[in-house]
């Protein structure tokens, strides 16, 4: 089958393949046939090292398809369903699920023994599955637990976005930062993951909703997702003093994953208010905060995983939020592209010109 493999890390494109082999599913797991898949720039991150990851490896974990078989034991799923994969799956049971409340944060699924295994393999050589999902192929094997069935006539091109940066920059919004009605809130990268925190701001309810990025073209588009105000970085200290008396913002979501600019998203936080990293940098990069500061501005520092998820519920209620028309995710998809085509997408998330590219196999 067709797969586009990340030989190495530090390569600038994948390798487009079309002779790989996947394992045998567990009695746990399911076969799904990926119809549809988003490039998301953690994509881009895993290529050039930001984000640690083994290689060789089917990149994409933004996907959605169809089953097309299930385990002896799986209840949940079966042949023909549509579903969403769901990069880190819930197991539901765990101390993380149920005493902590942080679903999202589980990792019982994700260092499942079965998941473990390499899922694909070439001319007999071990292939890995990037955050064990591997969407950048014509079909992948997924833990029970890391699918979410949905309605029949949901487009899968939508859904697939809804599989990482929708609920990403949605959750952010609504599940970890906690937007209140009527505040301010500042945007930092309008990207698949940033345009998706203002149309989670605009859902929740805030007055003024203002997105940084440093490519201007894109400012009519973002505007439609319903930010307010789009600028440059080098506007946005003006714009902040006009918006709020210098005071800063309610809330600010850095959505790029650049140490420089989480520093600015602290500082254009108002006092008492909260700054929400959604963006990944690389473990070697640190972002840097005086004793005082911490105490003195009593902000709110918080890193979002996930947009907070729980699959089993979040993916239906965006979906909903969709269905009613308060969540555009039509307008997102900038490109479709060919499987052949996926390192021109890869180019263009690098370049920052595109909302989302979605593959279609
Ligand atoms: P993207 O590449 O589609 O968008 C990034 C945007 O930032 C582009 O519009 C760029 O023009 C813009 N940009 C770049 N540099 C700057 C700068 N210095 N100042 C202002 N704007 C700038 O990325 P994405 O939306 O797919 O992903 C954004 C980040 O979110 C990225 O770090 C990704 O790895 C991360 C992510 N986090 C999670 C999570 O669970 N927290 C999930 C998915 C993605
Ligand atoms: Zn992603």
């Amino acid at each position: 089958m067709r797969a586009a493999v990340l030989q190495a890390v530090g390569d600038k494109h994948l390798d487009l393949c079309y002779d790989i082999e996947m394992v045998e599913p567990t009695s746990h797991e399911v076969v799904v046939r990926i119809t549809h898949t988003g490039i998301c720039h953690s994509d881009v991150s895993a290529m050039n090292g930001t984000i640690p990851q083994d290689v060789p490896c089917v990149l994409g974990h933004e996907g959605a398809g169809v089953v097309e078989a299930v385990g002896s034991e799986v209840t949940a799923t079966q042949p023909g369903d549509h579903v969403i994969a769901v990069w880190s799956p819930p197991c539901g049971q765990c101390e993380v699920c149920l005493v902590h409340q942080k679903p999202n944060l589980c990792s019982a699924i994700m260092y499942h023994p079965d998941r473990l295994r390499p899922p694909f393999s070439q001319g007999g050589t071990d292939i890995a599955a990037m955050a064990r999902t591997g969407t950048f192929t014509e079909y992948t094997v997924l833990y029970e637990h890391g699918v979410v069935k949905i309605d029949d006539d949901i487009p899968l091109d939508i859904a697939s976005l809804v599989g990482c940066g929708v609920m990403t920059g949605v959750g952010a919004a609504i599940n970890t930062a906690k937007v209140q009605p009527g505040s301010k809130v500042v945007v930092f990268g309008a990207g698949g993951v940033g345009v998706s925190a203002i149309q989670g701001a605009r859902i929740a309810g805030a007055a003024e909703i203002v997105a940084v990025d440093i490519n201007a073209d894109k400012f009519d588009k973002i505007k439609e997702f319903g930010a307010t105000h789009a600028v440059i970085p080098e506007e946005l200290d003006d714009l902040k003093s006009e918006l709020t008396s210098g005071h800063g913002f309610d809330y600010a979501f850095e959505c790029i994953g650049i140490p420089s600019v989480m520093r600015t998203a602290y500082e254009q936080t108002r006092r008492g208010g909260t700054c929400c990293i959604v963006g990944v940098g690389r473990l070697d990069e640190f972002v840097q905060f005086n004793a005082f500061e911490l105490f003195y501005n009593e902000k709110k520092l918080i890193g979002s995983y996930y947009g907070g998820v729980d699959a089993r519920v979040d993916f239906h209620r965006l979906l909903r939020l969709w269905r009613h028309g308060q969540l555009d995710l039509e307008g997102m998809i900038s490109r479709r592209l060919t499987f052949d085509q996926i390192n021109d997408g890869i180019d263009a998330v690098r370049r920052g010109e595109v909302v989302r590219q979605v593959v279609e196999f």
